[in-house]
């Protein structure tokens, strides 16, 4: 963080730009929210660090990036014309397709004007007497806003590369998480990546159509299951698009937010023989079909081990080489307890002469040098690097931010022992501050254009309810925010999901908090908490207004606080 730029915005000196509000970060949840304000006619100013909109799929735009949500739900719902102006031309849509949806709905509401762009928020600080959020840019510009929107989605910031040496590497190097607008080409060349999360999966089949040779740094094994990805036929759009308001009502009544199969079946209810055919088929058809064929695979880890052991099974089959099939095979975590990669040949790449499989775990990377990768056993000469590392995820983007908020409690302190909020929306302590897709919402877990979306409509109506009451400040309550948290963890500690080291855990960051910050009851639920909030005057939150009243949710007048 610019160390000139924070200073500025504790500067009381420095004249401020006065507006309503500011919202951070021009993703699909920044471009809605900006639509919202516009028609609450607010005066707004919205900040964004990268140089267009599209968030995620601005800067993740490496070859193979796609979208593990089917394209008819991850959609926005800002008009039904969208729905029937757009036409998605794949079940899951490539991020380069994602990307000209994300400009075709700024052009179409003409968003942009707005965005400030190439701007980074270094700090905010809330004002106890304008009731005010004081904020300063990176560019050293400082603005104070009534209601402060943090877009800033679930996995922005990039994990640092931290294998020694890495910038003395003569060759070429990327980083899935920036890649360049301009085209690489791997033609002819010697490539390594390193990483084999989703992202490395997505991408280790696409470089290795053009590479001379690919040498894949694997640590921890995924697993993964065939995406069986197909263009849509004309008729099927037809169809969807007649029937996209029943499917857009009946998307946010599932636990993901978009079609995804949800079995109250369980793993032993059915014969081995059953269970095979049934896994067999899924597996042919469209793999995700696994990530909800069974109703205990993440709450029983006899039934979790049935599939693990099945999808083992069908990496021996599909990987010729069998020492390369079992360094592929994940062991020692359950399966999709870590995040579920959909993938388009990825186990097959390995079958290819020129891809080679490096065991990261018994012989691990010990530096880059300036020709190429050195092992514990070995030097890897390379032309190109590619790091497909991961993020510092969830809490990550805000805590990139110095944050202080009422009786100038810092956000670092307050989240000192992982992420705390109300729903994800909120937190204790820093008034008319919302986030979308925080990370106590289910965030990672659901169809993240639904979530955001549906963060933004609640913002809204919220901010539009304390104007037609004069209220000038929202808080959600320490009691509140407690609540929603043991909630969180009641909910993770019955999830295998919460047992293994990913970054849903922030186990891939050094130093961060072993912690499951994830709302795991299903965006179906959490809409219907957020919905219930708003029906009923906002229980849990207290409202402050210039009339020196404090109004406790729901509707009490207690006290004059001011
Ligand atoms: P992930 O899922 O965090 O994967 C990062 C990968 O990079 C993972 O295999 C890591 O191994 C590996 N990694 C990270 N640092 C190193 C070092 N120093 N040496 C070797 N290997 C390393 O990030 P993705 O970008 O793939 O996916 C994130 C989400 O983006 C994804 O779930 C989708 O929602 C989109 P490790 O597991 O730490 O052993």
């Amino acid at each position: 963080m610019s160390q000139l730029s924070a200073s500025r915005a504790t500067d009381a000196s420095i004249e401020p730009e006065i507006t309503d509000a500011v919202v951070v970060g021009a993703g699909f949840a920044g471009m809605h929210m900006a639509w919202r304000l516009r028609e609450l006619g607010l005066a707004f100013v919205g900040l964004e660090t990268g140089g267009d909109v599209g968030g995620t799929w601005y800067w993740n735009r490496y070859p193979g990036a796609r979208c593990d949500v089917m394209s008819i739900d991850y959609s926005s719902r800002f008009s039904a014309e969208v729905d029937q102006e757009w036409t998605w031309t794949e079940r899951y849509a490539s991020g380069k397709e994602i990307l000209a949806y994300a400009n075709f709905i700024a052009d179409k509401f003409d968003l942009r004007k707005h965005f400030r762009f190439g701007r980074r928020v270094v700090s905010l600080a809330w004002q106890e007497e304008s009731h005010r959020w004081r904020l300063s840019t990176d560019d050293g510009h400082v603005i104070e806003a009534t209601y402060c929107i943090m877009a800033t989605g679930f996995l922005t910031i990039p994990k640092e590369v931290d294998i020694p040496g890495a910038a003395t590497f003569k060759g070429e190097s990327y980083r899935t998480s920036r890649w360049p607008h301009e085209d690489v080409s791997f033609e002819g060349k010697r490539v390594g990546v390193i990483g084999t999360g989703s992202t490395g999966i997505q991408l280790i089949p696409e470089v290795a159509k053009s590479a001379a040779t690919l040498h894949v740094f694997q640590r921890t094994p995924s697993f993964s299951v065939p995406m069986r990805n197909a263009a849509l036929t004309p008729e099927y759009v037809d169809q969807v698009k007649r029937h996209y308001p029943e499917l857009r009502a009946v998307a946010r009544h599932t636990f993901v937010g978009g079609v995804r199969p949800m079995s109250t079946r369980a793993t032993f209810s059915v014969t081995d023989e059953e269970r095979r055919y049934l896994m067999e088929e899924a597996w042919q058809r469209n793999g995700v079909e696994l990530t909800g064929m069974f109703s205990d695979t993440l709450t029983y880890q006899p039934a979790n081990d049935a599939l693990a052991d099945f999808v083992r099974d069908k990496i021996a089959e599909v990987v010729q080489d069998p020492e390369t099939a079992e360094k592929l095979k994940p062991r020692g975590y359950p399966i999709f307890a870590r995040r579920p990669c959909l993938d388009s040949g990825y186990y097959e790449t390995f079958n290819q002469p020129h891809v080679h499989l490096v065991d990261c775990l018994s012989d691990p990377i010990q530096a880059v040098t300036e020709t190429g990768i050195r092992t514990r056993t070995r030097e890897i000469a390379l032309d190109v690097i590619i790091y497909a590392i991961g993020f510092d995820a969830l809490a990550g983007a805000l805590l990139a931010i110095d944050a202080v908020g009422r009786d100038g409690v810092k956000l670092s302190d307050k989240w000192q022992d992982g992420p705390r909020s109300n729903m994800g929306l909120m937190m204790h302590g820093f008034p008319n501050l919302f986030a979308t897709t925080g990370a106590n919402s289910p965030s990672a877990l659901a169809n993240g254009i639904m979530l955001g979306e549906e963060n933004g409509r609640w913002i809204a109506e919220c901010i539009d309810y304390m104007r037609q009451r004069n209220l000038d400040t929202i808080e959600t309550t320490a009691d509140a925010e407690d609540g929603w948290m043991d909630m969180v963890q009641a909910l993770a500690s019955r999830s295998l999901q919460s047992t293994a080291s990913s970054w849903y855990t922030g186990a891939n960051i050094a130093g961060k908090p072993r912690v499951y910050p994830i709302y795991s009851g299903g965006l179906n639920r959490y809409i219907e908490h957020c919905d219930a909030l708003s029906a009923n005057d906002y229980p849990g939150f207290v409202f402050e207004s210039k009339a020196t009243q404090r109004i406790d949710g729901a509707g009490t007048v207690s006290a004059a606080v001011m």
